[in-house]
């Protein structure tokens, strides 16, 4: 289509003309990337989910004739659909579907709750919800139900699993029953590749998480090259065990780097030991994607000697720093050789090569994988850093967003002028020439790889009527490197405890995972020199703390 989705901030003309003539850029939209998989790969098994396994040919056969079904349904080009499915296929069946009528997947994760949601559906003014009817215990029909009257925009539910409760669409169904239209698809406005496909979620800085617009042309970049760095081949067999609406295991290379490739996609539950060994086992697994925390899960099971993990590779890690012990354990303890993957939802991916030596495998997060990756490194007053000294990581390139969905004054502040995007992330060139994570510019807490936004979480606290001021900082913690911790200066003669506040929390529906899991009544904060409060005051107070008590060494 030419005329541009209202809210996106497209490519400068001339960038996207280099990007495309050095080639970076294939002009192929994503649905005509999986009928060329199709085509070149057909028996093959693309994915393996539980029992079944499925063919890249009946892969294609499924895409089309869901695609067949949501057009007739009446969802259109660049009409928005949230998409919280879980690791099921149904996932791969209903995006690559909706990227082919040009409709926009908006990737919710599983752990987001009414008020994610809520937003997420409001926001982006989605026509259509998909999840699965349960997972974990949770009943996601019954959550968007709650969430529907307010929401005029949402028309219909697409649902996977059995039993479906009447009103909504079964995509199981959609796969049994006749295509309504064979032709709708070929009828259709066809997107083009310079389009939006669809939006990764940011983890944020202000509030509830932005939308990002990835366009085919730069996802596939994205994905096809992550598949080239992490050594992707036709026999490759990738376990997906974190979330797959994630950017990491979507496309870091993920799925769909895999499915370029002719390989094949498994899919799991969930990464405990207890789900995703058996399965490591039984499907010969190759590589994997990881959070630091899983990892460690992964090397203090008793469950590694039940079973043989011994076709394991290569094990991705990353989504928050990964310590240099723990690195230097996966090789004799899992057999995989470690590369670690410093990425973001907005574009910039770095990776450690296998053939690096072990004090970059183990030390550091890679280098960018384009060389049309620019970054910068920038002191407080925006200078270049000096050669080797810490700043924050500015990038601009192929696959890197110019700007959030619909949020202009928040890209002002999240890009330079001449479109680099700003990190947050404090970053150091090391001596071999790769990236060192430091810490953070943002107010974000990384909890084992889930991003927390401080600001979403106190617009909350403050909710509470025992609460007369908040803030919330990130506390270390030996697994998850950090989680949520709550100061409170609470009203007068008002009691408070952890767990009233987390309650009260939960009530409103937001996730379990930005829950506070510490509480610290305080009198006053300490304030910065210009009278701000200081976090990092308060970051070290906690420290001090879990030290004293001898929760971290
Ligand atoms: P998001 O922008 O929400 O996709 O989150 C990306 C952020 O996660 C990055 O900007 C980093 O702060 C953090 N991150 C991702 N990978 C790593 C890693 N390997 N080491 C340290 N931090 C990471
Ligand atoms: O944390 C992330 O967002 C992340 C980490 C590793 C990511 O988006 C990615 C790889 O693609």
């Amino acid at each position: 289509m030419t005329e541009l989705l209202e809210g996106f901030i497209p490519y400068p003309a001339e960038a996207a003309d280099d990007y495309r003539r050095r080639g970076y850029w294939k002009g192929i939209t994503l649905g005509d990337h999986l009928d060329e998989w199709v085509k070149r790969y057909g028996e093959r098994i693309a994915v393996v989910t539980g029992e079944e396994r499925i063919s890249y040919r009946e892969l294609g056969a499924r895409v089309d004739h869901v695609a067949s079904h949501v057009a007739a349904l009446g969802i259109r080009p660049r009409d928005r659909v949230v998409m919280q499915l879980n690791n099921v296929p149904e996932f791969l069946y209903l995006s690559f579907a909706l990227f082919k009528i040009g409709a926009l997947p908006v990737m919710a994760l599983p752990a987001h709750r009414e008020t994610e949601i809520r937003y997420l559906i409001e926001f982006s003014a989605a026509v259509a919800y998909a999840a699965p009817l349960e997972f974990r215990g949770f009943n996601y029909v019954d959550m968007v139900r709650k969430i529907a009257p307010g929401t005029p925009s949402l028309k219909h539910l697409l649902i996977a699993g059995d039993k479906l409760p009447p009103g909504v669409h079964s995509i199981g169904n959609m796969l049994s029953q006749p295509d309504p239209r064979g032709a709708a698809l070929a009828g259709g406005q066809r997107p083009s590749s310079s389009d939006v496909a669809f939006f990764l979620l940011s983890g944020g800085t202000t509030g509830l998480p932005k939308l990002i617009p990835r366009t085919h042309d730069d996802y596939e970049y994205n994905f096809d090259l992550a598949a080239d760095v992490s050594g992707v081949s036709a026999d490759s067999v990738y376990l997906i065990a974190l979330p797959i609406s994630h950017n990491f295991p979507l496309g870091s290379p993920g799925a769909f780097g895999v499915l370029s490739r002719g390989a094949r996609v498994v899919l799991a539950a969930s990464p405990s030991p207890e789900t995703a060994f058996p399965v490591v086992e039984r499907e010969r697994v190759t590589m994997t994607a990881h959070v630091p925390a899983v990892t460690i899960q992964w090397l203090n099971s008793p469950l590694r000697e039940k079973y043989n993990l011994s076709w394991l590779r290569l094990l991705q890690v990353g989504g928050s720093r990964l310590s240099a012990e723990v690195a230097a354990r996966i090789k004799p303890l899992l057999g995989a050789t470690v590369q670690q993957v410093y990425g973001m939802a907005e574009g910039l991916l770095n990776f450690t090569h296998v053939n690096d030596p072990q004090e970059v495998l183990y030390n550091t997060q890679g280098r960018p994988m384009s060389p049309a990756d620019e970054i910068r490194i920038v002191d407080w007053n925006g200078n270049p850093a000096a050669p080797g000294e810490p700043g924050e990581l500015l990038t601009r390139g192929p696959y890197t967003i110019r700007g959030y969905y619909k949020a202009p004054e928040h890209n002002a502040k999240a890009f330079t002028e001449d479109g680099f995007y700003r990190t947050g992330d404090v970053v150091r060139v090391t001596a071999s020439g790769n990236l060192s994570v430091e810490g953070r510019v943002k107010d974000l807490i990384n909890r084992g790889g889930e991003k927390i936004s401080a600001e979403e979480v106190e617009n909350l606290v403050l909710r509470h009527p025992a609460v007369l001021n908040v803030a919330i900082v990130a506390m270390p913690d030996p697994l998850l490197g950090e989680k949520v911790c709550a100061y409170v200066i609470a009203r007068e003669q008002a009691i408070l405890s952890l767990e009233e506040l987390r309650q009260f929390m939960d009530a409103t529906g937001i996730s379990r995972f930005k829950l506070p899991e510490r509480l610290e009544l305080v009198e006053r904060f300490p304030l910065t020199t210009v009278g701000k409060i200081s976090k990092k005051d308060l970051r070290e107070d906690i420290a001090a703390k879990l030290r004293a008590e001898g929760k971290i060494s």
